[in-house]
């Protein structure tokens, strides 16, 4: 009989980077939103999380076995990848293939692509390192598009174990995700799992439409699929963040500080922060803050925005061409409407520590959220959960999964870059109450449903789930 099950957490990074330094190697915690959300579970339910640490290469081999003993530490298994496995698995396929999939941009595929067999070798190097520590009773959760094969792999070496998998970008629309050859193989993949987990309605929706499509399945009103024998749940768990962390951090001393230096000499501040991809939206947003600008030439000199751009995945072309196309509307329009004491945009090509990141959040009059796609959006609900003043306000994208969820801010199309002028003026000019009565309704979504609740949710769904199943012949695990 096993206890409570242990949670075994696997995703294609580890939740902490490894840089190397003289003396060998030093770890740091990463601070995106899985990590934070997944911390609390992990220590929990004695949790195992299973990952790639990042390229190693520059730590002498004599050391990896000091890397791994660190790791087991904190209770991490490193999954390793050679350079030229990591430049097709992680940069050919998941990031210039799937990711421009999943985002709608068949017009960012390359011509020619290679590399599905790596694809899924190392997949089931991932697979290898799961069924390796697995004891039955314990709780698979796997995260994201890097990882689509892996429940399937899981399912033919482990048949009664409890697999979940969430999906963190948008599962695209068919028309789009029918362009993949290998469709039906990444399909099969994930319905391995007990429980598939999507942010919202609509990425639901298009992956029921697929699977009605490939294989004329249909989902039943209890959102289940029959898939070999099982019921496959497909759930929906928006994720959020850590909003009473995020509230305490965000009214500590040197936060207040650094907001008041940012907004110094500044009437009205507008910011931006976002991995620099082509998904989040920054070119129209720029273009939008122009048209602002001449259509209510009283805002010059009175409104800057301040642009966080962190650079990302710059070894792949679109990437390149997207920061080109960035730093030329920064330019032009800097250029163009600066004046001596005065330029419209800061531009920051970089990551920013999290001090700053909080004031940053503070400072905003008006916050920029304006992907063309996203998954969720954790960038405006960890705006929300900063305003501890219950003041600024958020413009937000319909195209972010956040804004069925965030239905108080000011949603907008960010392709309609009139639209998107016209609704920063209307930011800019709110009366302070109905802002704060904007931010308390948008507090109170935000603080209520928060990433416990997320990752409490989907275990929950994935013991259910398992304990609803019918019983099986009971088979080796191994
Ligand atoms: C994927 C999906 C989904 C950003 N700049 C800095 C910094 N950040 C942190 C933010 C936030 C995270 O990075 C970005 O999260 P997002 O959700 O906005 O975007 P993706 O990275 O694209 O995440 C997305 C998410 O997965 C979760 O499921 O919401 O849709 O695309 O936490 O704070 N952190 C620091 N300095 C920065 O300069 N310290």
């Amino acid at each position: 009989m096993v206890g409570s099950p242990r949670l075994i957490t696997v995703s294609n990074r580890l939740p902490v980077t490894v840089t190397s330094t003289r003396e060998g190697f030093v770890l740091h915690q990463s601070a995106g939103g899985l990590a934070t959300g997944m911390r609390g579970p992990h220590e929990q339910l004695e949790g195992i999380w299973i990952g790639w640490p990042g390229d190693v290469s520059r730590i002498e081999a004599s050391r990896r076995g000091e890397l791994t003993a660190a790791l087991a530490q904190r209770s991490l298994v490193p999954v390793m990848m050679s350079r030229d496995e990591q430049q097709v698995f992680y940069e050919d396929i998941s990031n210039a293939v799937l990711w421009p999939i999943c985002h709608d941009r068949l017009d960012q595929l390359p011509l020619h692509v290679e590399g599905w067999d790596v694809y899924e070798r190392i997949n089931r190097r991932y697979a290898d390192a799961v069924v390796e520590r697995y004891r039955p009773g314990d709780l698979i959760w796997v995260h994201d598009y890097q990882l689509f094969r892996l429940p399937a792999l899981l399912r033919e070496r482990l048949p009664h174990a409890r697999i979940g998998f969430f999906l963190h970008v948008p599962f695209p629309n068919p028309e789009i995700f029918f362009a993949l050859p290998t469709r039906r193989w990444l399909v099969e993949g994930v319905m391995g799992a007990d429980v598939v987990g999507f942010h919202t309605r609509r990425w639901r929706g298009h992956f029921t439409a697929v699977l009605r499509r490939l294989f004329r399945l249909e989902m039943d009103a209890d959102s289940t699929v029959a898939w070999q024998g099982r019921r496959v749940a497909l759930g929906i768990f928006p994720m959020g963040v850590d909003a009473a962390e995020l509230s305490r951090r965000a009214g500590a001393q040197e936060v207040s500080a650094a907001r008041l230096e940012l907004h110094a000499g500044i009437s009205k501040l507008l910011v931006g922060i976002d991995r620099l991809d082509y998904s989040k939206g920054i070119p129209r947003r720029l273009l939008s803050f122009e048209r602002l600008l001449r259509l209510h030439p009283e805002w010059r000199e009175r409104v800057t925005l301040i642009q966080v751009a962190v650079p990302s995945r710059g070894n792949v072309n679109a990437y390149r061409k997207a920061r080109s196309e960035v730093d030329a509307l920064v330019g032009r329009i800097n250029g163009d409407l600066s004046t001596p004491t005065w330029s419209p945009i800061r531009y920051l090509y970089r990551s920013v520590p999290q001090t700053t990141l909080l004031a940053l959040y503070r400072a905003a009059d008006v916050m920029l959220v304006t992907p063309v796609r996203d998954g969720m959006n954790l960038v405006c609900k960890e705006f929300v959960a900063s305003r501890v003043d219950e003041d600024g306000v958020l413009v937000l994208s319909e195209f972010a999964g956040a804004a069925d969820e965030l239905t108080d801010a000011l949603l907008v199309n960010p392709y309609d870059v009139d639209e998107v002028a016209d609704v920063v003026h209307q930011a800019l000019t709110m009366a302070g109450a109905e802002r704060r009565r904007h931010m308390r309704a948008l507090r109170s979504q935000v603080i209520t449903h928060d990433v416990h609740l997320w990752a409490e949710r989907f275990i929950a769904a994935l013991q259910d789930q398992h304990a609803a199943a019918p019983r099986r012949e009971k088979v080796s695990e191994n």
